[in-house]
């Protein structure tokens, strides 16, 4: 069973971030391991403050799992603070020294769904110059997509043009394989998701609309099922449509629960309700 990392915030309400992170690697049968990057307070309801781990606290719990549970893979989602984006940079950037191929998937959080801002325009601009380049693919929705292209992104056509731009302007800037795109699009309608393959093929893959509240996490399952399925050798397309159909299943056995946005249902495979 290989060790997975989750690199992200605590969501004490387990709809988002680490505890949801684990659960969507217990439900692919891998061991996951998690480094803290902010202290959310927050229910379905919605965020009510965030408070951010110091990056050297970040440093050391990646420095402490990597010599005793080495990762086949890492996930990271939110990261709080450009100093913590740094911190994460290094540690990634050693890792590629021993695997250059070393699959690592970047859910870029910028906003929680009830619209709080979970990363500032200095941690922007820093995940552009220093985490990008350094990770296998991004998940991002369309306003981070757009944020990180530097272009409009509402309507459909405008998300390949955007996916084509972002994985250009980082072309320059690495040494390995292009950035893969998979960018989801839970606000069109029809809710597809565009995957921009490393090498420059882009494919819409069709979505479901599932008629529940229960849709908290979504983006962050979406992103760890997708880096489960690397890990577990699957092909980016093939890793792609597997994360779509889980979080599909997540949504659609998910139980209302809680006044607000209620968590999916991240154990469905293992546990059915
Ligand atoms: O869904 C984005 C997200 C990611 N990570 C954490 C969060 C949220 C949204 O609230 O709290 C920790």
């Amino acid at each position: 069973m290989p060790t997975v990392l989750t690199i992200a915030g605590f969501d004490p309400s387990s709809g988002a971030g680490v505890t949801a992170d684990l659960m969507v690697f217990a439900a692919h049968s891998l061991y996951g391991t998690a480094c803290i990057t902010a202290l959310t307070v927050q229910s379905t309801v919605g965020v009510r403050s965030s408070h951010p781990v110091s990056a050297a606290i970040v440093g050391a719990t990646l420095d402490c799992l990597d010599t005793d549970l080495p990762p086949a893979g890492i996930k990271i989602g939110m990261v709080a603070t450009a100093s913590n984006i740094f911190t994460i940079s290094r540690y990634v950037e050693n890792l590629h020294a021993s695997h250059p191929y070393f699959p690592i998937v970047l859910d870029p959080v910028m906003r929680s769904t009830s619209g709080r801002e979970l990363l500032g325009p200095r941690g922007v601009k820093a995940l552009h110059e220093h985490l990008l380049p350094l990770a296998g693919w991004i998940t991002p929705n369309l306003a981070e997509l757009a944020a990180l292209a530097g272009e409009e992104v509402v309507r459909r056509d405008d998300v390949p043009h955007a996916c084509r731009t972002l994985q250009g302007q980082l072309a320059e800037r690495r040494n390995r394989p292009c950035l893969g795109i998979f960018a989801t699009g839970g606000h069109l309608d029809p809710p597809d998701d565009f995957l921009l393959t490393p090498t420059g093929e882009g494919l819409w893959l069709p979505g479901e609309r599932v008629d529940t509240r229960a849709t908290h996490g979504t983006g962050c399952a979406l992103s760890s099922a997708f880096l489960c399925r690397l890990v577990l050798g699957d092909p980016p397309l093939q890793a792609a449509l597997a994360a779509k159909k889980y979080v599909t299943g997540a949504l659609k056995s998910a139980v209302e629960r809680g006044a607000g946005n209620s968590p999916i249902n991240h154990l469905w495979p293992i546990l059915p309700s």
